[in-house]
């Protein structure tokens, strides 16, 4: 962090000096109304070196979510004044869906069905107190932990594992969405099946291993080209699916046009070799609600067309 001489500039030192500090560690956001009480905890916390973020309600919570600030468990007090404990999850759900960031609920006394009530509304956990530093601690570990594992395991679903680019399972799901949002907003859009021309004899000349080269090759320069406005994931194969975000035909055809041409120019590397290697691409414009596969199949034939005319081009 450069330090210059103008307003404001000690406030970043401090924040980078924070993020630093922090890097790495589990972040809560402690959510306590009374001071005593809030200052304990975070106490706790740092000496466990955990770091903290305070807030003294759920609407400040809430704030501090919707900011974006990276947070790895919310741990709040269940008898907050101003929404109930269960109203608070429902929002935090709203607002990051099925797997957003855990909640820890703790109390100091009450209602001893209030943790079976809690956790059955989709509270991770429930504390008590009195507690052992080391209990609040490890349970607050473990939820963050938990939730590592199913963003790393929900990032390994959604991956093809030879490309690292988005796979056809992701593609399915998330597509029709995507799609939803494009015409409800009255934009039409379009979806490309993009095929490696002749990538057999690629393969039968070279080897199967330098046919998952050249695959590699083509995921990363198409990673770049698309880039993460528009949808790419690889189909199978050698076929890759591009669904375009709000561009109309001519756009999206020119787009298409544009990978195809940069692909052919660009040399895969190959021991002392460099290969070169044409794709063809079938795109097919989306204007009213169907099923998504029958927009892939119409795709599919716009290829199947391409692939007929002689290959390496863009048929629409
Ligand atoms: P066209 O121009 O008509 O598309 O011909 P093509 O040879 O590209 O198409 P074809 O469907 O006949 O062959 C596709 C080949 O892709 C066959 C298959 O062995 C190969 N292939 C599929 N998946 C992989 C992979 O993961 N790695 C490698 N190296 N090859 C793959
Ligand atoms: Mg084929
Ligand atoms: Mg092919
Ligand atoms: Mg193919």
């Amino acid at each position: 962090c450069i330090i210059k001489n103008e307003p404001g500039s000690i406030d970043r030192l401090l924040a980078a000096v924070d993020r630093a500090l922090t890097h790495g560690l589990t972040t809560v956001l402690l959510v306590d109304a009374s001071n005593d009480s809030r200052q304990e905890l975070a106490g706790i916390l740092r000496r466990h070196r955990f770091s903290v973020i305070e807030a003294v309600d759920a609407v400040e919570a809430l704030r501090l979510l919707d900011q974006g600030e990276t947070i790895d468990v919310v741990v709040a007090d269940t008898n907050l004044a101003d929404m109930p404990a269960a109203v608070l999850l429902k929002e935090i759900r709203q607002r990051q869906g099925e797997d957003c960031v855990p909640l820890i609920g703790f109390c100091d006394h009450g209602d001893a069905r209030l943790a079976a009530r809690f956790i059955e509304a989709g509270g991770a956990d429930f504390i008590r107190r009195p507690f052992l530093e080391a209990e609040f601690c490890c349970r607050i570990r473990h939820a963050a932990s938990l939730q590592q594992r199913i963003q790393t395991l929900k990032r390994a679903a959604a991956n093809d594992y030879l490309t690292e680019i988005f796979n056809r399972r992701h593609f399915f799901l998330t597509g029709p969405r995507l799609v939803d949002q494009c015409l409800r907003r009255g934009e039409g859009t379009s979806v490309a099946v993009l095929d490696i021309d002749h990538f057999k004899r690629l393969n039968d000349t070279y080897g199967h291993e330098i046919g998952d080269v050249v695959l590699k090759h083509v995921a990363r320069r198409l990673k770049v080209l698309v880039g993460e406005e528009h949808l790419l994931a690889r189909l199978g194969g050698e076929e890759f699916g591009i669904l375009f975000d709000g561009l109309d035909v001519r756009q999206a055809y020119a787009f298409c046009e544009r990978m195809r041409i940069e692909l052919a120019k660009s040399k895969i590397v190959v021991d002392d070799e460099d290969l070169t290697i044409t794709v063809s691409i079938g795109l097919a414009t989306i204007e009213a609600p169907e099923s998504f596969e029958n927009y892939l199949h119409a795709a599919d034939q716009f290829l199947y067309m391409a692939k007929h005319a002689g290959r390496n081009r863009v048929m629409s």
